[in-house]
């Protein structure tokens, strides 16, 4: 039988940029032919929510816009074109919503860089509402052993620093520095990097998030941006010939870093630019660049294939970061604190509070 589907649902809504976000009744939308609509069970939050909200990205969102891209949730609704996915199925609401699937990018599986890419929360409504709709190709599927609220993180969070490591070439037994280790991104990025045998070096500021990398994240080494003297210096010294970490997973919101980097990477080394600060540049010394031969670059969440795996990882257990629940109606309280950089870890919101 096919479940019940109210006409109104509760959705936090971003009115105008800058906010505050509207905690409010929405109508429940349709799936279009090639859509699902979702359930959203548990929602996690990324920084990226709070980019759109602030509206300090170079490109504009839609308004009113419902934000969220992190959505776990429960199959209520299809559209007549969707034969592989069926009603009660559990899905994952991505960043990547929708994409053409005919574009040069999308032929090679580069979903992500499709000139016709949907954005969940973004350019789209997103999961921070109880009914959510997705492009079918492109949800994440879930199997139903999966708990809900603890992979909503991954959905988002997870895929990207994969994906990212992944960009790396760093390998088993080598060293990756992650720096903004003690926020969403950090804390799965230090699950992951452990999962795929790499050691760590966590980057990031304050006592509970340091606990948190050292004791329950798997890192090797904390150094404190705010109270070291030399971060170059001090993220070197961790490596046992000093001569740098063989990776730089940078997810940081703040440019300094971002300049930083390339002076601590080992040669041969890579950096991975993820984190989005507004208005930021790179830079890097051209002379050691070019006589340490440091490979910059930047990594976007991922794409289908890659978001399966990162989901795999999580069903086998090995990826345990902490999070909050609260409910959907707090989302301005999870603002407030991750505008200021107090979350350690990761806030998930269930939608039915
Ligand atoms: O596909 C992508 N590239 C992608 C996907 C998802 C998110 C990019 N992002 C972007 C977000 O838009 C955001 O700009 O990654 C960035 C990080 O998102 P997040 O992990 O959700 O943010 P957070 O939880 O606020 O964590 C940021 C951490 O950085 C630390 C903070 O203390 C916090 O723990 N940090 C800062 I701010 N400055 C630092 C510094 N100088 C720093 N850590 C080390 N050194
Ligand atoms: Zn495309
Ligand atoms: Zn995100």
């Amino acid at each position: 039988m096919a479940p019940e589907i109210p006409q109104m649902q509760w959705a936090q809504v971003i009115e105008k940029t800058g906010g505050p976000v509207q905690y409010k009744q929405i109508p429940v939308q349709k799936p279009g032919p090639d859509e699902v609509l979702i359930n959203i069970k548990f929602s996690g939050v990324c920084h990226t929510d709070l980019h759109a909200l602030n509206g300090d990205w170079p490109l504009p969102t839609k308004l009113p816009l419902v934000g969220g891209h992190e959505g776990a949730g429960v199959v209520v609704a299809k559209g007549e074109l969707v034969t592989d996915i069926e009603i009660g199925d559990h899905v994952g609401v991505k960043w990547i919503n929708g994409s053409c699937l005919a574009c040069d990018f999308c032929q090679q599986s580069d979903e992500p860089l499709c000139p016709h890419v949907l954005l969940s929360g973004y350019t789209v409504d997103g999961s921070f509402q109880q009914y959510c709709i997705a492009k079918a190709a492109h949800v994440a599927r879930l199997h139903k052993d999966i708990p809900l609220d603890a992979v909503a993180p991954v959905l988002c969070a997870g895929i990207t620093v994969y994906k990212g490591l992944k960009e790396s070439g760093a390998w088993a037994g080598q060293t990756v520095a992650i720096v903004g280790a003690g926020g969403g991104l950090g804390s799965l990025a230090q699950q992951y990097a452990k999962a795929m045998g790499l050691r760590v070096i966590a980057i990031d500021t304050g006592d509970e998030k340091k606990k948190m990398c050292l004791e329950q994240l798997g890192a090797e080494a904390f150094v404190d941006f705010a109270t070291s003297k030399n971060v170059v210096k001090d993220v070197q010294a961790q490596t046992e010939d000093g001569l740098g970490p063989h990776a730089v997973i940078l997810v940081a919101v703040n440019e300094r870093p971002f300049q930083q980097a390339a002076e601590y990477v080992r040669p041969r080394g890579s950096v991975i630019c993820i984190g989005m600060p507004a208005g930021a540049y790179l830079k890097a010394p051209v002379f050691e660049t070019v006589v340490k031969m440091i490979a910059i670059k930047g990594s976007y969440v991922g794409n289908r294939k890659d978001s399966a795996e990162a989901i795999d990882f999580f069903r086998r257990g090995l990826i345990k970061a902490p999070y909050k629940v609260v409910g959907l109606s707090e989302l301005q309280m999870v603002y407030d604190k991750m505008q200021a950089g107090e979350i350690a870890g990761k806030y998930v919101l269930d939608t039915s509070k």
